[in-house]
């Protein structure tokens, strides 16, 4: 029967190289460093390509590491060390348990040597050399941070320190609950070009994409050729320890995939195993027919499965709509972090123009790098000073608008009246007028702003080279004039020179 579980796993590898970023890692699933259900173990209870022992048993759903019994210690070991550098393996589990508080953990190994099945470190030998990453259930040092996922190196040299949980000898880790949930919690642990990267899928919803970043660690070093295991122990205290299933999938950067591209006898290698498989479980399937007649299914009671009773329709319908909830509130998160995020950005760049106009100035903390910006609140004093200047701005503007409309007005009557002929001494009157009236607008301008209270954004032009809006508007208005009675004099001279011809 297990065929059909290896039929599914070569189904994956002839898939063929999988890309998980198209850009850069190229993933192949290998089933030789994998187990899943459905017909994990075989009918005679083993594993293909695993070995297990101590009070670990398999089934063809999972493997229990250690049942909720004192004391238990068991493991499983692949068989053949890993041939790949860079890896990632995807461990699906449930830790369940009657008590409010459990014990003692599992861990995943990668590791030189197997391991043994009755160890000291959760259910594992001590002393190890290569990885382990340990989800420890038990509070052993009471310091009230378990359940508490770790991973730690060792070289062979360091006993693990069970009475303090390893706490100083922890590589990395996170705090997570892993005990008790609804759907089976995984943990996918990543080896990828000296990074390892633990993410954790706390089993509140069946989603696949609920994993979440437990650490990251760069620059580890694992020895090559390895083996992967899993263990479990329980103590005074004990939870059952299932494992549904480990997949195993080979990393290799694009340049390491045109050399590991799977040849073509290797292939044909493949699809003849993959051909012997499918026969021999057709021919167990018939065996098992003839063997259990009974339970072959009746017409009648074919579509049993389909129906589900009120109370399991009214647990699915509450974990759908927790599923929805954290979709929901994952999106929301998301929202907010950026929401927050452009807040601070804009709040740093309000905080740096204040202090800045307040006499500091900005200094970048190392060369190259953008100027720091310092921590000073910006006080509703502030905003209401900003709004005040920003009102007699608009007035200013507007009363400048109807100066020139008027102005414009003017010159059109001096045109339409003056052009061709010597100007009367009643337009050059305006016309001193009209300049008079320039004058005392500007003026009256170039007051006000100056008794306006200092614009925040003023003190920029220390650094940028500008003038100030008094200035740019009487050169503006002495440029219109000057064209203006230019024109009029051009006029003239034109009308003049017409005369003589
Ligand atoms: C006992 C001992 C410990 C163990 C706890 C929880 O105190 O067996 O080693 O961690 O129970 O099982
Ligand atoms: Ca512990
Ligand atoms: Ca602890």
């Amino acid at each position: 029967m297990s065929t059909i579980g290896l039929i599914l796993l070569l189904c994956a590898v002839l898939s063929g190289v999988v890309s998980s970023n198209s850009q850069t890692v190229h993933k192949r699933f290998e089933y030789k460093f994998s187990f899943k259900p459905p017909y994990l173990a075989q009918k005679d209870g083993s594993v293909p390509f695993w070995e297990y022992g101590g009070n670990a048993i398999a089934s063809g759903e999972s493997v229990r590491l250690a049942p909720s019994l004192r004391s238990q210690k068991g493991a499983i070991w692949t068989k053949q060390p890993i041939g790949f550098d860079w890896w990632e393996v995807d461990i699906m589990f449930k830790v369940t348990g009657r008590g409010r508080i459990g014990a003692d953990g599992l861990a995943f190994w990668y590791t030189t040597q197997r391991g043994d099945y009755t160890g000291e470190v959760f259910g594992s030998s001590d002393r190890w050399n290569g990885l382990a990453v340990i989800f420890d259930s038990f509070d052993n040092d009471n310091k009230h941070n378990n359940p508490y996922i770790m991973a730690m190196l060792n070289d062979g040299t360091k006993n693990f320190d069970h009475k303090s949980d390893g706490t100083t000898q922890l590589l990395s880790g996170c705090l997570r609950d892993f005990r008790n949930k609804p759907f089976p919690t995984r943990a996918r642990v990543e080896y990828y070009l000296n990074t390892l990267t633990v993410y954790f899928h706390n089993g509140l919803t069946n989603n696949e994409a609920d994993y979440e970043l437990c650490f990251r660690a760069e620059n580890v070093v694992l020895p090559r050729g390895g083996y992967f295991g899993l263990s479990a122990a329980t103590g005074g205290l004990a939870d059952d320890h299932d494992v549904i299933h480990l997949l195993t999938s080979s990393l290799y950067s694009t340049q390491q995939a045109g050399g590991q591209q799977i040849s073509n006898d290797e292939q044909q290698k493949l699809s003849q195993e993959y051909q012997q498989y499918q026969q021999k479980l057709e021919q167990q399937k018939e065996e098992y027919r003839k063997e259990h007649p009974d339970e072959v299914r009746d017409k009648d009671g074919e579509f049993d499965d389909w129906f589900e009773s009120d109370g399991q329709r009214e647990l699915r319908q509450i974990f759908q709509g927790l599923g929805q909830i954290q979709d929901v509130m994952r999106d929301l998160h998301k929202k907010v972090d950026e929401v927050i995020g452009k807040q601070m950005n804009s709040l740093s760049m309000l905080t740096a123009v204040y202090s800045h106009s307040q006499g500091q100035p900005l200094q970048p903390t190392q060369p190259g790098q953008v100027p720091q910006m310092p921590a000073l609140p910006i006080t509703r004093q502030d905003w209401e000073m900003m709004a005040t200047n920003n009102q007699i701005m608009i007035n200013t503007i507007a009363e400048l608008k109807g100066f020139m409309i008027e102005v414009s007005r003017k010159s059109d009557t001096l045109l339409a009246g003056g052009a061709g002929s010597a100007p009367s001494p009643q337009l050059l009157n305006e016309m001193r007028d009209g300049l008079n009236q320039v004058k005392q607008t500007v003026a009256s301008v170039a007051q006000r702003m100056a008794a306006a209270p200092p614009v925040v954004a003023e003190p920029m032009c220390a650094t940028v080279s500008c003038v100030s809006t008094t200035t740019l508007l009487v050169v503006v208005t002495c440029q219109l004039l000057v064209m203006f009675l230019y024109g009029l004099y051009k006029e003239r001279k034109e009308a003049q020179a017409k005369k003589f011809f």
